[in-house]
């Protein structure tokens, strides 16, 4: 039972701030720009002091926006240059409009709060609007549309989830609401245990409802849905540049559980030529579990081991539990007990429950002082060469027995348990969601702060705004055909949440995955943008070699590709790290207005450029593919397919379906078996026929130099007319100068009478393909024919 706001007794503004007053409660409509608009409830009148949990910029620090504010028939209407905000007086409902006058986000009950006693809830209702569908939500699982269904925004550790459940490991309470010509995104700024509902409970009625703290949310329109990301980026933060090793392989299981396993596995790599950049340390590197500690017999020389392992090119990563190990004879445990770092219960008693290291307390990394001091912990990892952490079991997940009695009841910290900042003290309850994601800041931070260079953390729970710190993986998916299908929109909807740097395990988690499904996998995951293979201490070897030549050859194939394309990849990360921009896009957030896109939950754009329609059932060799509009150049068969289209795609083993749009400027590197093996000699572009551009980025790949400037970009174009093709390479601009390299293009698509217009050139007929070559001096270049 809610109450719902009566009608608006008076109106009062204040800066880019409108107030209404019911006659009570008060509502807060901000302008914080011209497309985005932050709404706040008070049902008692005064707004809460308290800063919110994961915005970057305090609303003062907007500059202001040009604002008029009108009143007409019983309404008043805010508007800004990008849309207007009609709110209805009697009773006070608020409702967007676009330019050309269309509603969105339109409350039906409009905003209401908790007419339980003892219950702080509250709510807001939404009309759906016809054609609309929505995304985003963070870790989901099931389709990429979430019409329909009730999602809850609670940071767990669902064992063994699979397709259709709720909740998971991360908590992002951030949707992306899309019809054609209009796309708008919410934020739901409220760190409780909350619920989206979109309609499952009331057909045509989207809600939100959060059980406790205020009614919070803002709308950033679009009505693109890139114009939706960067808004995102702007309020909730994006990734920082990732070091280039971070976007290479990473290898992983739990547990390579001794030097000689990591040092024969490292060989493995090398010897099979199998490109691989990070092995990651799972729980049994640490002595009885103790985080930041070594097993001495298992590993007697960490800083030999690590320095060995990074002359042939391997980065470590290794795991950091949330629980502290009690322990009187630990340091971490008597120094974080002296100081205060963790979570005390009312009654005085410091916080525990059983995990990994048996009973163990929790750090409040709500506290800046916990995190500083979580961070300096960190130092001994650091020191032993460790290049990246890996937080788990921060949901946090805690048990009620010692896993050697079997774990009792799973569960997590109890809700009313005390938390939080000096003069911010709540309860558990409220900052839950947002465990993870302090861990992770504190890991980054403290990274940062002792390396400076890039740091790379890996989280499994997260709060909206997680992107500032860390990469995330969906946890502990199985080695099955419905969890490899689940995983394409499952890592949509996280870029769409504004985190590009997502993976799930590649193969699955639990249970042994059989050849086939790990070549299917592999071939979708050497295109994810955290890319790792993963499994269970019960499983057999996943290697991949661990399937045979076949798909071991495969694997090769893919990662390479991934390897080749390193540039490209470190470029749309530069853009997600200025413009929020996902890194893996759903077709819709290329062709928004292409209703035929929304529903396809099994393809995926890597950038702009890139389609692949990965294969996710058994003996499959074949497989629809939907193509948008424009030409489409099958990346096997350079064969131009025409788009819209619906295709079959032929799909043996060996292939994944790869598709490159015309106006493609790719820009790839040669072979190597890790990043940093050697300066590239060569840079290629490969031109696909057609109108576009990119710009290509470039740095040192490890430092924060590009903060100072050390960075340089080069833009590309492709023109094509009815008669002629246009290629401009523009003059690279910026301070960092990359190694002396050649410069190969390979122009596709081209006929051979055209061919001849550039008697220069290389031409391979049967594949229709220009090559030239040219030393890559950064002047720029022009080529017309
Ligand atoms: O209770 O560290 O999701 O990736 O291998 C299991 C052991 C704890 C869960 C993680 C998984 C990791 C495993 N961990």
């Amino acid at each position: 039972m809610y109450n719902q706001l009566n009608a608006i007794q008076s109106h009062q503004r204040a800066g880019n701030t409108l107030f209404l007053d019911c006659g009570g409660p008060r509502v807060a409509i901000t302008a914080l720009t011209e497309k985005i608009i932050r709404v706040r409830l008070a049902p008692q009148g005064s707004f809460n002091a308290r800063r919110s949990w994961a915005i970057t910029p305090p609303d003062e620090s907007f500059p202001p926006v040009p604002l008029e504010l009108t009143e007409k028939n019983g309404r008043l209407v805010l508007s800004t240059a990008a849309l207007s905000i009609q709110i209805n007086c009697a009773p006070c409902r608020i409702t967007f409009h676009d330019l050309e006058g269309r509603p969105f986000c339109a409350d039906t009950d409009g905003l209401g709060w908790s007419a339980v006693e003892g219950f702080q809830g509250v709510t807001c209702a939404k009309r759906i609007e016809p054609g609309e569908n929505f995304y985003g939500f963070g870790e989901r699982t099931g389709r990429l549309n979430q019409l329909g269904q009730r999602l809850t925004n609670w940071a767990t550790d669902h064992h063994r989830y699979g397709p259709g459940d709720d909740p998971l490991y991360i908590a992002i309470p951030v949707c992306l609401a899309l019809r054609p010509q209009g796309a708008y995104g919410v934020f739901l700024n409220n760190t409780w245990h909350s619920c989206f509902d979109l309609g499952a409970f009331r057909p045509g009625t989207w809600t939100m409802e959060a059980e406790g703290g205020e009614l919070d949310y803002y709308v950033i329109y679009g009505p693109t849905p890139a114009e939706v990301l960067a808004g995102f980026g702007q309020i909730l933060g994006t990734t920082p540049l990732p070091p280039l090793w971070a976007l290479g392989y990473h290898q992983s299981r739990w547990s390579y559980g001794s030097e000689a396993q990591v040092r024969e596995l490292a060989a493995e790599f090398r010897r099979r030529r199998i490109p691989c950049d990070v092995i990651h340390l799972d729980i049994d590197y640490m002595d009885g579990y103790r985080d930041f500690t070594w097993n001495a017999e298992r590993f007697p020389d960490p800083p030999g081991m690590i320095a060995d392992l990074k002359q042939a090119g391997f980065r470590l990563v290794a795991i950091v539990d949330s629980g502290v190990k009690i322990d009187p004879a630990y340091e971490v445990y008597r120094d974080g007990l002296e100081r205060h770092m963790f979570i005390q219960c009312a009654n005085g008693e410091i916080f525990h429950g059983f995990v990994w290291p048996d009973d163990s307390v929790f750090p409040d990394y709500t506290r800046p002082e916990v995190r500083q001091w979580w961070g300096e912990k960190q130092q001994r990892l650091i020191d032993a060469g460790i290049s990246g952490i890996w937080n788990d079991m921060n949901e946090p997940t805690v048990f009620t027995l010692p896993f050697s009695q079997g774990g009792g009841q799973q569960k997590t910290i109890d809700p009313d348990t005390p938390q939080g900042p000096e003069g911010e003290r709540t309860f558990h309850a409220e900052v839950h969601n947002l465990y993870g994601s302090g861990m992770a800041q504190a890991s980054y931070e403290g990274l940062r702060r002792h390396t400076q260079t890039r740091p790379f953390v890996l989280t499994r729970s997260g709060y909206a705004g997680i992107q500032r710190w860390s990469a995330c993986w969906m946890g502990d998916n199985m080695a099955r055909w419905d969890h490899l299908e689940m995983a394409i929109p499952q890592l949509l909807n996280m870029g769409l949440s504004g985190v590009p740097f997502v993976g799930t395990d590649i193969g699955g988690f639990f249970d042994n995955a059989e050849g086939e499904l790990f070549a299917r996998w592999m071939q979708f995951g050497a295109l994810m943008p955290f890319s790792r293979g993963h499994s269970h201490t019960e499983t057999g070897p996943h290697e991949p070699w661990a399937f045979g030549p076949r798909v071991e050859a495969i694997c090769r194939e893919y990662l390479q590709l991934r390897y080749r394309l390193l540039p490209y990849f470190y470029t749309l990360f530069w853009e997600t790290s200025r413009c929020g921009t996902p890194v893996l896009r759903p077709l819709f957030y290329e062709y928004p207005d292409d209703a035929a896109t929304y529903q396809i939950h099994d393809q995926v754009l890597l950038g702009p450029w890139l389609l692949a329609a990965p294969v996710y059932q058994p003996g499959q060799e074949q497989r629809p593919v939907y193509l948008p509009a424009g030409e489409w150049y099958d990346w096997w068969t350079e064969k131009v397919i025409v788009g819209p289209i619906q295709h079959a795609a032929h799909a043996p083993l060996e292939r994944l379906p790869l598709y490159v749009r015309a106006g493609a400027i790719l820009p790839s590197r040669p072979d190597t078996n890790y990043t940093e093996e050697r300066h590239p000699d060569t840079l290629t572009l490969d031109i696909y026929p057609g109108n576009g551009t990119f710009t290509l980025y470039e740095d040192d790949g490890h430092s924060f130099d590009y903060e100072r400037g050390q960075f340089c970009t080069t833009r590309y174009q492709v023109l094509q007319d009815e008669t002629n093709l246009k290629i401009e390479i523009g003059a690279r601009s910026g301070s960092y100068h990359p190694s002396p390299r050649g410069l190969l293009l390979r122009i596709h698509g081209i006929e051979k009478q055209q061919a001849d217009r550039l008697p220069t050139a290389d031409y391979d007929s049967a594949r229709r393909i220009l090559t030239l070559q040219r030393e890559d001096d950064g002047q720029g270049l022009q080529l017309e024919f």
